[in-house]
């Protein structure tokens, strides 16, 4: 490993700001390798001390420091901050500083996407732009002048509202903006650039009306009109389920091609990936259609949930996040299918938050000790944060709820507050202890709750017992126990509610404290059947000694569509880990025993062709390898597929069926739609697999009609399963079609890199050479590289190590390029927990390698230094 340890930080040492900004004005002069910035910041001395002002700063090329207008140079300078000794409790301070966007590859603070400039703030990339206090808890007023080239840069953003502009010698112009919000530095955004601009409207439900600006690249416009419309829903949206309405009287959003993450909530001006705005039915799927949509809403509510409240320190990023993931869950549920959103949701928590907490990398959703921050935009703090405060929404209730998060807009509008200040503000609002649920904010991990039951038949009680059960990580040996709510109900053998309780309700809510806790039932005519952990309640491993048949109840019977989804996912993934040992035979008669209990599901009337659909889909291989504490990857893989095959083969006539009946419309992004396609191209990878000799005509056909990407793109998909030449000639005429559309191609990067082929190395070597791939565009490096590394099972876990030390020596070069992204595609290769001891030294010597780098970025240096043993 490489011998400067950088610094660790943790959240018991936070300290109050020794100094408060609490004015800004900024004037850019912008040049490719030499923009001029000229900050001027009003400052005051926080409290009674004498400590100098010291403040953040990397790459920065300092011209002068000015305090109240006199030039002063008894200041020192290290590699990352400027330290300035003064008397003065209230203070000008002006800066002048150069930076170079040109070279600035990592895309954080100030640089060039395709030619436009465009800045990203958040964690700490203000401090890659000028010296300052680059931390949250530092709220200022701005006030933004921009200088540029009028032909090349016709458009200056940045954030609030447009006050004034004007024209300068030389074909240059100027542009002045004003936020009249206080806010921190990591919300401040500037872009500059030719777009194609699409403008709307919205009057907020007081009547006021905002100006709505989305800024795409130039022939662009006709992609932009769903973002646009989603925009629209999430601010009716958050007016009517929130009473939160829109504050300043312009809101733009800009798309743009070369971005580290999903999108940028800064104030007034998110900048958003490209991915995450451009659609239309040619280029995008549904899925493409539902993210956009999504992602929209996330960054418009954090409007309220991290702009106007914002976070104390980067600790707390879960209080913004996990909020805002919630809410975003939740508009999306409301646009849609909630039952498919809840499973989608469920699906990312088991996939990957559940790996993260068996990781090296496991930290509690709030968490204590950071060397990069960037590392801490993980599925914890956004998804199981949101677990976190769904929790808080079934203690509560939606009245409850509601009721706390207007407590918590009260007391802390304008101000940077921590985890502990919002369940304060649910507790005062409710009257509710919450002080064994904050533990949930402590806490690493994923809790197991063991259920146990029985049933005295002469007395005619059942009981049933919880027990939560706690393992070390490697974050956190000791445990404690949490606030489990645990929603479920009971079936009789023919498949009735039984009621419960008093108020004959028929599901109940266990709030699981101790750790163990017994409910009684009385006047139970026969032993029932419990459905377990409704709607996924609780972020858990669910553990309960369910019979095959049991389960087939639960999936046709249960009052609750998410627990039918989840116990029909259970007897698939039973039946797939079974099957390790078993002879030839035993295993077909197994696989053939489980097929047959979904015979029911494909002939179902009572649950939507979406929830049919999600049912019959198999549990990914992550799914599967979250399952088991030591996994044969080989072995899970092929009795994977053993299944998909059976499954295929079983109901090839009802697949042709599902396939063939529903009648073709013209595109449209509409729920019925939407589900008639999942239905029908699921049930053409099933055709396809089932070997129909016929089925490379539908392929073809459906490839040559589509009239969207969601139909072509299943093709590819099928054909790829089907491993068939087919692909390989589809594939080609996709490139030839779309190799001017990156974010098409994209997709097509994807399925060549999770394609299983003996030569799949050499395939992505040559894909590397691409004219359209490049290292320096995250979207490209993720479909390509990343999709490699987290996807392609065979690939990437080769036992001959070659689909280890493939990535390893990609890492090596994108450190240099784009730590970030490194750091998110190194993620399968720390997770050697649970491979064989053979892979786990292969992985960890590659580690060892990228860890040798010179000039490794903390962003790697921590991901592996906490990984190697
Ligand atoms: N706050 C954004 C996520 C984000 C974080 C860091 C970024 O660059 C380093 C960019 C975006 C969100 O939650 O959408
Ligand atoms: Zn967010």
């Amino acid at each position: 490993m490489s011998t400067i340890i950088p610094e660790i930080k943790k959240r018991s040492d936070y300290q109050q700001p020794d100094f408060l900004i609490n004015h800004v004005d900024l004037e850019f002069t912008l040049a490719e390798t030499s923009t001029k910035v000229i900050c001027v910041s009003q400052v005051t001395r926080n409290g009674l001390h004498n400590r100098p002002l010291i403040l953040d700063g990397e790459g920065i090329e300092l011209l002068s420091v000015h305090i109240n207008g006199i030039e002063v140079s008894n200041y020192q300078q290290t590699e990352n901050s400027l330290t300035i000794d003064t008397d003065s409790n209230e203070f000008e301070l002006r800066i002048v500083n150069i930076i170079n966007p040109k070279d600035n590859s990592s895309l954080e603070g100030l640089y060039l996407s395709a030619g436009a400039y465009c800045t990203q703030c958040e964690a700490e990339g203000f401090r890659k732009i000028t010296y300052f206090l680059d931390r949250p808890d530092v709220l200022a007023k701005y006030d933004v002048t921009i200088i540029a080239d009028k032909k090349n840069f016709p458009f200056l953003l940045s954030n609030g509202n447009k006050v004034d502009s004007g024209e300068l010698p030389d074909s240059m112009h100027w542009v002045k903006w004003s936020d009249p919000f206080n806010k921190p530095c990591y919300l401040f955004a500037l872009v500059a650039g030719d777009f194609d601009l699409l403008e709307d409207q919205f009057v907020t439900q007081s009547g006021r009306t905002i100006a709505l600006e989305l800024f795409v690249d130039k022939g662009m416009l006709s992609r932009g009109q769903h973002a646009l419309d989603s925009l629209k829903k999430a601010m009716r949206w958050d007016e009517t389920e929130f009473g939160l309405e829109y504050d300043l009287d312009i809101y733009m959003i800009v798309a743009v091609d070369f971005f580290n993450m999903g999108a940028m909530e800064n104030k007034g001006l998110n900048v958003f990936n490209s991915k995450f705005v451009l659609a239309d039915a040619q280029t995008a799927t549904d899925e493409d259609y539902f993210n956009i949509e999504a992602v929209i809403a996330h960054e418009y509510f954090h409007n309220w949930t991290g702009n106007r409240v914002t976070c104390r320190d980067w600790f707390q990023l879960s209080l913004k996040e996990g909020l805002t993931v919630f809410r975003d869950q939740q508009f999306s549920a409301d646009m849609s299918s909630p039952i498919v959103n809840r499973i989608q949701n469920v699906r990312i928590i088991r996939e990957r938050q559940f790996a993260e907490d068996a990781s090296t990398m496991s930290h509690p959703i709030r968490p204590d000790e950071v060397i990069e921050m960037n590392n801490f935009y993980t599925v914890t703090v956004y998804d199981k944060g949101a677990e976190v405060i769904r929790m808080l929404f079934t203690l509560l209730g939606k009245t409850g709820f509601l009721a706390g998060i207007k407590l918590y807009f009260k007391r802390f509008d304008g101000q940077a507050v921590t985890c502990d200040d919002f369940v304060q503000a649910m507790q005062d609002a409710n009257d509710k202890d919450l002080s064994q649920f904050r533990r949930w904010y402590s806490q690493s991990g994923t809790p197991k709750v063991v259920v146990t039951d029985s049933y005295d038949p002469s007395a005619k009680t059942y009981q049933i017992t919880f027990e939560q059960q706690h393992s070390a990580t490697f974050d956190q040996n000791e445990k404690q126990d949490l606030v489990i709510p645990i929603q479920f109900s009971l079936l009789n053998d023919k498949l009735e509610l039984i009621k419960l309780g008093d108020a004959k309700q028929q599901q109940k809510m266990l709030e699981l404290h101790d750790s163990k806790q017994s409910l009684e039932f009385k006047n139970i005519d026969s032993k029932p059947i419990p459905s377990l952990l409704h709607g996924f309640s609780a972020p858990v491993k669910l553990d309960y000694p369910y019979s095959q048949q049991q389960l087939g109840n639960v999936m046709l019977g249960s009052p609750d569509e998410f627990a039918r989804w989840d116990a029909g996912q259970k007897l698939f993934s039973d039946c797939i880990h079974d099957l390790a040992g078993k002879t030839q035979q035993q295993q077909k008669d197994s696989i053939n025993q489980t097929v047959a209990m979904f015979e029911p599901i494909i002939e179902a009337t009572d649950i939507s062709l979406a929830l049919k659909a999600e049912i019959l889909t198999l549990p990914s291989f992550e799914t599967l390898f979250q399952q088991m504490d030591t996994v044969d990857i080989d072995g899970l893989n092929q009795s994977r597929k053993l299944l998909f095959k059976a499954l295929a083969q079983k109901f090839q006539n009802n697949w042709l069926t599902q396939y063939s009946k529903f009648e073709k419309q013209p595109y449209a992004y509409q729920a019925n739609q939407v589900e008639q396609r999942k239905m029908r191209n699921l049930a053409l990878k099933y055709l396809t697999l089932s070997g129909q000799h016929d089925v490379e005509q539908l392929l073809i056909e459906q490839f040559n009609g589509a009239d969207n990407m969601t139909d072509s793109l299943a093709v590819l998909g099928a054909a790829q399963l089907g491993d068939l030449d087919l692909f390989e000639k589809l594939m080609l005429l996709f490139e030839q079609k779309w190799h001017n559309d990156p974010l098409v191609l994209d997709k097509w990067f994807a399925l060549h890199a999770n394609t299983e082929r003996p030569d799949i190395l050499a395939r992505i070597s040559m894909l590397m050479g691409h004219s359209q791939f490049t290292i320096n565009n995250p979207n490209r490096v993720r479909a390509l590289i990343g999709t490699f590394s987290f996807f392609n099972v065979s690939g990437f876990h080769n036992i001959d190590g070659s689909g280890y030390k493939f990535v390893a020596d990609y890492l090596i070069k994108l450190n240099e390029v784009n730590p970030q992204i490194a750091a998110r595609i190194i993620t399968p290769l720390i997770q050697w927990q649970k491979v064989d001891k053979v892979r786990q030294q292969l992985m960890q010597h590659q580690l060892m390698r990228i860890g040798d780098t010179k000039g490794l970025s903390n962003d790697l240096f921590e991901k592996i230094s906490k990984s190697l043993p």
